[in-house]
């Protein structure tokens, strides 16, 4: 499966809801929104309204915080950062953040998130303690404490904008360790990166920046096929 990923704060409501369209002509299961310094209520909602017109895949919350959690989300990804040094990003967030769910009535996915080198901003905001590429045992030791601790879903992310994806044999170890779905994200830009993610084990493949490039569209397009076609 493939999800895209939209930053409310990165584009105008618009072209968001032209992005999210596209993606979904092009065949992509869900639309996650978040953005990893925190969203302004405004924008989010704007931004909401405008995919929500154009899809009729499910709209996932993908927060940092509490302010990423609206009424207008399907389902929210209630998310805990495993390797951050801060157990504002491991629990803290979440206390706050779970009664607003509660009261919004949304589904929320218990989900053990990952932050593999190097990163990126989501990894320096989340004060993680990124898993070195090379370190396939730890990154499998902590989906697999996702999956004891009862959680639905593993991410593995590299960061947006990445100039890497997550190591095929991280993403493959992990893999042969959960029975849980294992989704994996940041730095995938091309159809011989998501191929490669997806053959490797990854559940379901998420992109976001892809389509802030000047020939995006269309590889967001052949990212989406060759995910799919590897079913
Ligand atoms: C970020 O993994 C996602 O959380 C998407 O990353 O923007 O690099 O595609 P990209």
């Amino acid at each position: 499966m493939h999800m895209t990923l939209i930053d409310p704060d990165k584009q105008k409501p618009e072209v968001a809801g032209e992005i999210a369209y596209e993606a979904f002509r092009f065949g992509t299961s869900a639309i996650m929104v978040g953005g990893s310094t925190g969203v302004e209520r405004k924008s989010l909602e704007e931004t909401l309204r405008s995919i929500k017109s154009k899809v009729t895949v499910p709209l996932i919350s993908f927060p940092s915080g509490v302010s990423g959690v609206s009424p207008l989300f399907d389902a929210l990804y209630f998310l805990s950062m495993l390797n951050s040094r801060s157990p504002r990003h491991i629990t803290g967030e979440q206390a706050a953040g779970a009664p607003v769910v509660k009261s919004f009535g949304i589904e929320p996915i218990g989900m053990g998130y990952i932050i593999v080198e190097p990163g990126m901003k989501v990894g320096e905001v989340g004060e993680a303690e990124p898993i070195r590429r090379s370190d396939l045992a730890r990154a499998a030791g902590y989906a697999l404490a996702a999956e004891y601790f009862g959680m639905k879903l593993v991410y593995l992310e590299a960061g947006s904008g990445s100039p890497v994806h997550v190591p095929s044999e991280m993403v493959r170890a992990v893999k042969k360790e959960i029975t849980i779905p294992l989704l994996v994200g940041g730095g995938i830009r091309s159809e011989k990166a998501a191929r490669e993610v997806a053959e490797a084990g990854a559940d379901i493949v998420v992109t976001g920046t892809v389509v802030e490039r000047k020939d995006g569209i269309s590889q967001l397009k052949d990212i989406i096929s060759a995910v799919r076609d590897g079913r």
